[in-house]
Order: structure tokens, then C-alpha cells, then sequence
């Protein structure tokens, strides 16, 4: 990594000594300035050139550097390099929040992005999941509206919640998301103290062609351990780089976080009449019909040397593949496949990935050349192919050998809508037999005070989105929001019916 050399005496950024980094070229100490006082010129001007547009969604976060060791033979099911037995591959990872800006606080309640980058031997494999195993949406088309409603208000650029409720509240599909937002997971205590998740079902194909539907899990070795609403609310006042804060202190006292990584494995066919749509992003896949087979662990062993230059320009995305992994027809990953390089050209510039943190470990050859900030070419080398010097040319034909995409009867199949497959399904089985009683107490005061202030006819819409989930959660999130507001109490209270 080239940095700058602090011990000498400053230079411009061509290289020549400054004269004075405390005083602009003037006609005597208090005349007019000179406009050729190219130090001044060339200061101001970079200072206005600082930023890059931050990210939309996932704006706030930060990260480190780790290690993949693969502590299991998960061979049978991918051919990956990254994957075999005993291999220890480089990483860089990100956390984040979703809706708030760069200058947000780490602890407002939201999901957190828990995005990695793993420089393999066959190139860069990018994992970027959230800490909940599944998303809001099932169709990338509400995308961009999920996210304006989760941000600001048009006219006073305020933060609404009943914009929020109101995206929420018609649309179904979200309710198991938001009832993970809504529960412990929304404030995990630090990054290290959550779990991670690549969330959509993803493929994996093994040396003989054999292909696998997979679903990455980040266990947390660390315990997964979560802040109050009255914690997460002091610590956002008081100190809103928290969870930077809590990582980066971390690995500088040698503490170095760990994450144990499995994955459930659903043979191929199986795709076509599970109970589930497992390319469905809002549903999980239970344990109990694919348990975890365990792969190896993650490690975060070291500090970025420069946050701006390798977490903020860091550029992690799904298309980032290898041979032996593959994306699914999840809709959503097949949308992300296409965004995350566009918004990185974007954000960043069009040759983000020949920055060094983007940058794979092995050789690349591309025939993709020039525009702005290219620095690594390929000399005189033939710039075309097919050429008649040596310079590569792949010209593989013919069917895919691991495509699902001609797979017409099992992509119908999987989509078909299944019995098990409603929108409040999971959300229920969430909150009636995953949550325990201090937990169901706790999400009940977190909904109805994040609606104490919703307004109708958003508020109703949105009692009775949780009443679909659950009819005794629905009530009590009720009961406790006429209370809150003083109303006059509607029937009675529900768990003592
Ligand atoms: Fe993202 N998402 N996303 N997202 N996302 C971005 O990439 C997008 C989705 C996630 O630390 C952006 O460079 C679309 C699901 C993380 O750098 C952008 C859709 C999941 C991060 C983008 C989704 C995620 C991002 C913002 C719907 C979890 C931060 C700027 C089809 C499974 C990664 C950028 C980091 C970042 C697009 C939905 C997680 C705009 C179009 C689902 C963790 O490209």
C-alpha cells in the first residue's frame, strides 16, 4: 500500500517542497494575494474535491481486515479454491447501518450490513448480507421506495415514522424483516456481538459439475449479546462512532473477533416442491429441514491503515463470483448483481476496483481499458481479442455447465406459491416460538413506541399489519399504543382474555 512519506518536509502533490503550509504568497506580509500561489490554489481546490457520494443505503459503517480459515472438508459441494480443506484466505469486512447518513449514529435501530471481501487465489469473492438471514423485499422493484421511505421527508427533510409505517404497512412482505428490526437484533451491542448472514440462497457447484442451493451463516463467537432502547439512545447522543469506536479500540488492545461460518446445503432438485420458495429473500430456510454444516472461522486481526482509502472507497459487490459459487434466481440478487458495479462507477469512479483494497491478489488480464484513473494497463500488449499475438482469447460455447438459467421447470416450480409460503407466516413462528417472554414484552414496547407517533391512517394499517402476524401481539402492540396516547382502551387486555 503506497502512503505518503510523513517524515519529509511537505510537498505539493507533484512532488515539489512547500514553501509554507501556514501562509498564502501575498505582495508583502498583509498585500493582496497572488493567484499563481499554486500551493494555495492546489489546497483549496482539493479540500472542495474531499468526498466521495456516500453510499445509498449503508452510508455509515466501517471495518477491518481478517482471515478465512476453512476448518472442514466442505469439498463434496464446491470446488471454490477459497473452500477447501485447511485454506486461509485474506478478507476485508464492512458493518453498517442502513438508513442513516454518513454522519449518523451507529446505534439507531436498523439492520446491519456485514459485507465481505475475500481475496481468494481465483479472485475477489464478495459475501454482502446483512445481520438478519432475511430482507424486506422479495422484488427489486420496491427497492428505491423501501429506502425513500426509510430516510427523509420530502418538504421539511425530516425522518418520519409514519413514512416508515406506511411503506411497511402496505407492503406485507416485509413484516418478517421488520419484526427482526423490531426485535433484539435491531440494536446488537457492538458488530462484534451479532451475527452475519449472506441471506439469499445462493448456488455452490462442486468439481464434478454437481450443483448445491446454499445459505451462508456468520455465528458469532463472541455471544450475541444487544443494547437497550434507553442504551441505544444515550450512546447515540453521546458517542455516535459506538460501534467504530468499540471494533477499532478492539483489535489496537489485540481482541480479535471471530465468527464461526456454516451453511445449510438443499440439493439441487429439492429447489422444486420445498415447503418454502428458498430463492424468496423474505423467508428462511429452517434448520430442521437443512441443518448447518459447519465450513470454517472468521477473523478480524487488523486495523484499516486509512479509513477513507480502504473502508470508505471500498467497493464490495454480489458479482463478485468464483468458480464453484454462483448467484440464484433470487430476484433481489440478481438485481444487486447489476447495481452494486453501477453505484461503485458511480460513487467511486470507473476504475474502482484497480484501487489497491479492491484490488484481487492474483494477476488480472482485462481487455476493459482507459477511462478515468486507469493506472494499471497492459503495456504494448495486444488491446483486442481474438489477436494473432499470444495475448489470451476464451472462447467457451455451448450450455453452461452449472446453469440453473434454461432450468425453466424448477425456477416455475420454486416460485410457485406454496401453502407455508404467506407473508406472516415466519413473522408469527418468529415472534411465538423464537422470541421468549422478556423478548416478546421487549418488541411490543420497541413497535408501539415507534407508532406512538404514526399518524392515521397509517397507524391502523400498520396495528393491523401485526395483528396478521400475530392476533395476541397485534393487540398488545394495540393496547400499548392507545395507552401511550391517553385513547380510551379498546377490548380489554389481550393476555388475560
Ligand atoms: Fe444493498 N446496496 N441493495 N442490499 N447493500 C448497496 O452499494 C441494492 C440489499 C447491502 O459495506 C449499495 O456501493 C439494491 C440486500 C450492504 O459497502 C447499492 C438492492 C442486502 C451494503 C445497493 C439491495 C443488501 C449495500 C449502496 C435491491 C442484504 C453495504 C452503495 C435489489 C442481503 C456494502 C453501494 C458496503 C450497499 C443496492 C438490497 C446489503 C446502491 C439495488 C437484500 C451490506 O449498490
Amino acid at each position: 500500500m503506497t502512503t505518503f512519506d510523513p517524515s519529509i518536509p511537505s510537498t505539493t502533490e507533484s512532488g515539489a517542497p512547500r514553501e509554507s503550509d501556514a501562509h498564502s504568497l501575498s505582495v508583502g506580509a498583509d498585500g493582496p494575494l497572488l493567484l499563481h500561489d499554486t500551493a494555495l490554489v492546489e489546497k483549496l481546490a482539493r479540500f472542495d474535491r474531499e468526498r466521495v457520494p456516500e453510499r445509498n443505503p449503508h452510508a455509515k459503517g466501517s471495518g477491518a481486515f481478517g482471515e478465512l480459515e476453512i476448518t472442514e472438508d466442505v469439498s463434496q459441494y464446491t470446488r471454490a479454491d477459497l473452500f477447501q480443506p485447511g485454506r486461509k484466505t485474506p478478507l476485508l469486512m464492512r458493518f453498517s447501518t442502513v438508513a442513516g447518513e454518513l454522519g449518523s449514529p451507529d446505534t439507531w435501530r436498523d439492520v446491519r450490513g456485514f459485507a465481505i471481501k475475500f481475496y481468494t487465489q481465483q479472485g475477489n469473492l464478495d459475501l454482502v448480507g446483512n445481520n438478519t438471514p432475511i430482507f424486506f423485499l422479495r422484488d427489486p422493484m420496491k427497492f428505491p421506495d423501501f429506502i425513500h421511505s426509510q430516510k427523509r421527508l420530502p418538504d421539511s427533510g425530516l425522518r418520519s415514522n409514519t413514512m416508515q409505517w406506511d411503506f411497511w404497512s402496505n407492503s406485507p412482505e416485509t413484516a418478517h424483516q421488520v419484526t427482526y428490526l423490531m426485535g433484539d437484533r435491531g440494536l446488537p451491542k457492538t458488530w462484534r456481538h451479532m451475527n452475519g448472514y449472506g441471506s439469499h440462497t445462493y448456488m455452490w457447484v462442486n468439481e464434478s459439475g454437481e450443483r448445491f442451493w446454499i445459505k451462508y451463516h456468520f455465528h458469532t463467537d463472541q455471544g450475541m449479546e444487544f443494547l437497550s432502547n434507553e442504551e441505544a439512545e444515550k450512546l447515540a447522543g453521546s458517542d455516535s462512532d459506538y460501534h467504530r469506536r468499540d471494533l477499532f479500540d478492539a483489535l489496537e488492545r489485540g481482541e480479535f473477533p471471530s465468527w464461526t461460518m456454516s451453511v445449510q446445503v438443499i440439493p439441487y432438485a429439492e429447489a422444486k416442491d420445498y415447503r418454502f420458495n428458498i430463492f424468496d429473500l423474505t423467508k428462511t430456510v429452517p434448520h430442521s429441514d437443512y441443518p448447518l454444516i459447519k465450513v470454517g472461522r472468521l477473523t478480524l486481526n487488523k486495523n484499516p491503515q486509512n479509513h477513507y482509502a480502504q473502508v470508505e472507497q471500498a467497493a464490495f459487490s454480489p458479482s463478485n463470483v468464483v468458480p464453484g459459487t454462483g448467484v440464484s434466481p433470487d430476484k433481489m440478487l440478481l438485481a444487486r448483481v447489476f447495481s452494486y458495479p453501477d453505484a461503485q462507477r458511480h460513487r467511486i469512479g470507473t476504475n474502482f476496483n484497480q484501487l489497491p483494497v479492491n484490488q484481487p491478489i492474483v494477476p488480472m488480464n482485462s481487455y476493459n481499458k482507459e477511462g478515468f484513473m486507469e493506472f494499471l494497463h497492459s503495456a504494448d500488449a495486444p488491446v483486442y481479442a481474438p489477436n494473432s499475438y499470444g495475448r489470451a482469447y476464451q472462447d467457451a460455447q455451448g450450455p453452461v455447465d452449472n446453469g440453473w438459467e434454461a432450468d425453466g421447470e424448477l425456477v416455475r416450480s420454486a416460485y410457485t406459491l406454496h401453502a407455508e409460503d404467506g407473508d406472516f407466516v415466519q413473522a408469527g413462528i418468529l415472534v411465538r416460538e423464537v422470541f421468549d417472554d422478556a423478548q416478546r414484552d421487549r418488541f411490543v414496547e420497541t413497535v408501539s413506541g415507534s407508532l406512538s407517533t404514526v399518524e392515521e391512517p397509517v397507524l391502523s394499517k400498520a396495528l393491523q399489519y401485526w395483528k396478521n402476524v400475530d392476533s395476541v401481539i397485534g393487540e398488545r402492540i394495540e393496547l400499548a399504543v392507545h395507552t401511550s396516547k391517553g385513547d380510551e382502551q379498546p377490548g380489554g387486555d389481550p393476555l388475560n382474555a
